[in-house]
């Protein structure tokens, strides 16, 4: 079975440090560029977000970060500005290895829409291409390690079991943000979705 490592969002502002930092986010780094070798593909995402970005609690007057608000979409929380398209928060930690990578995927390039997932964005409809890109390349098999395990590589498993991929979460080369019980939340959703938490 083809299998490809995806590697969520593994950038400066989810690192100790930055905007939006997933504590220990760095500590996943090493263990991330070993496994790459044994992969038959490999695939980075980037959060990829314009400057005032309808997820950002500085585009809305009358809340501030962390609060949730309903968008059209559905609930939606408000983050820090964070991963702003060409700064240096936005790009992958210096550490990790990016030459091996076949294919990069940004998201979240939407004014009005998050992208938490690496297949579709947060209406759970407008894709990303990530399906087809994986189907084109006969790719059955996913790995998925990253930044943050209860928020992008949460919604990237789902989606991706739910599209009839097999995947694995290597939880320990993932860090959570863990906002009000989102880590268990997520680990009940992922195995209820067939995703096998290693
Ligand atoms: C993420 C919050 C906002 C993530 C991205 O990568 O988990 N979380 N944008
Ligand atoms: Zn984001």
């Amino acid at each position: 079975m083809t299998h490809a490592l995806i590697v969520i969002d593994v950038q400066n502002d989810f690192c100790p440090g930055g905007a939006l930092e997933v504590p220990q986010g760095d500590e996943i780094l090493r263990g991330i560029n070993a496994l790459m070798p044994e992969f038959d593909a490999v695939v980075l995402t980037q959060d990829w977000h314009p400057a005032a970005h309808s997820s950002f609690a500085s585009s809305h007057k009358n809340n501030g970060p962390y609060e949730i608000i309903t968008m059209p979409y559905g609930p939606q929380v408000l983050w820090p500005d964070h991963c702003i398209q060409g700064s240096i928060g936005a790009q992958f930690h210096p550490e990790l290895q990016t030459d091996r990578a076949d294919l990069i995927i940004r998201k979240g390039y939407n004014p009005d829409i998050d992208s938490y997932s690496a297949f579709f964005e947060n209406d759970h409809r407008t894709p990303t291409g990530l399906e087809g890109y994986l189907r084109t390349r006969g790719i059955e098999r996913l790995t998925m390690v990253g930044l943050a395990l209860d928020f992008c590589v949460n919604f990237s498993a789902v989606d991706a079991a739910k599209l009839g991929f097999k995947v694995d979460v290597r939880e320990d080369l993932c860090r959570a943000i863990d906002l009000d019980g989102s880590l268990a939340k997520a680990r009940e959703g992922m195995r209820a979705a067939g995703v096998t938490l290693a």
